[in-house]
């Protein structure tokens, strides 16, 4: 455990291959490195790690409401609140593989009770193994006494060389939602989705395995998603970046957001059922 400037603990999970960081502000994790790569994910360098701001980068969770574009308060609370860790966490039934990892839980506030009035327990296990795959397995118990739903986004920022050059495969003849065009509907038409001007799309029940090809950097971030049926895809490019007060001006270029989620749909839970949402980010090497 280390402390960030503000005093807000943070953790390093580490191996012989990859180490990642999670900050308990949000249970993000900020860092992910391995060995052959340096870092994979983008952090800005005007992020802000003081509650209830959420840190520009990362992997904030974004839980449990994500409405489009209005306030940053409309991606839900619990990336803005201070998790802890579990130290005795239920068994997870199938995790058999070598690992490091680390429990983190939440459970709402009465206060948080204003913004969301839902009594649920989230825990998240985030995992790295000895290849160096992140793992983030979210667990959310419905502790009310009535039905609630929910919406859930892996909100991924990845670090990429120059967003003019990466692509995203697995997205083709898929359908999405442009959230730049009042969310119509349309249907992916090229063998892949490259990038040359502000992107905003929820992808709906979209394909559970997507490769970022980043050719300068030679290597592609596979993301496998499991019980997370859509995938956004966002960069704000120049002219939105500049609205950003936790974003550079020309940051843009290094980032690119493909996030795992739960949105189209609302999942429902009933007293005392569980939700069950699995990301993994792995590596290939372009030779
Ligand atoms: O669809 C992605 C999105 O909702 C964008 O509209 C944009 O606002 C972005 O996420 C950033 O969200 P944040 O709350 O992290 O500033």
């Amino acid at each position: 455990l280390v402390k960030d400037k503000n005093g807000i603990s943070q953790l390093i999970l580490r191996n012989n291959d990859a180490s990642a960081t999670v900050s308990l502000l949000g249970a993000q994790v900020i860092s992910w490195k391995t060995k052959r790569t340096g870092e994979l994910l983008f952090l800005s360098k005007k992020a802000i790690f003081n509650p209830p701001t959420a840190v520009r980068g990362g992997i904030p969770i974004c839980f449990p409401e994500f409405k489009n574009n209005e306030t940053r308060e409309d991606h839900g609370f619990v990336r803005n609140r201070i998790w802890v860790i579990e130290e005795n966490p239920p068994h997870l039934s199938g995790d058999f593989s070598a690992k490091v990892y680390v429990d983190l839980f939440l459970k709402p506030s009465k206060e948080d009770a204003k913004i969301w009035p839902h009594s649920f327990e989230f825990r998240l296990r985030i995992s790295l193994t000895a290849l160096g795959i992140l793992s983030l397995t979210s667990r959310i118990r419905n502790v009310d006494c009535k039905n609630f739903s929910f919406r859930i986004v892996y909100h991924t920022y990845l670090s990429v060389s120059d967003i003019c050059e990466v692509r995203i495969e697995g997205l083709e003849t898929q359908y999405y939602l442009d959230n730049l065009l009042q969310k119509q509907r349309f249907t992916e038409q090229g063998a892949s989705l490259t990038f040359e001007s502000e992107v905003d799309r929820v992808y709906t029940d979209s394909n559970n395995v997507l490769a970022v090809r980043d050719h300068y950097k030679k290597r592609t971030v596979i993301i496998r998603k499991d019980g997370l049926p859509d995938t956004v895809v966002w960069n704000p490019w120049d002219k939105k970046s500049k609205f950003i007060a936790d974003l550079g001006d020309k940051e843009y270029q290094e980032m690119l957001c493909v996030d795992g989620a739960a949105l189209e749909n609302p999942i429902t839970l009933k007293p005392g059922e569980e939700w069950k949402g699995d990301l993994e980010l792995s590596i290939l090497l372009i030779s």
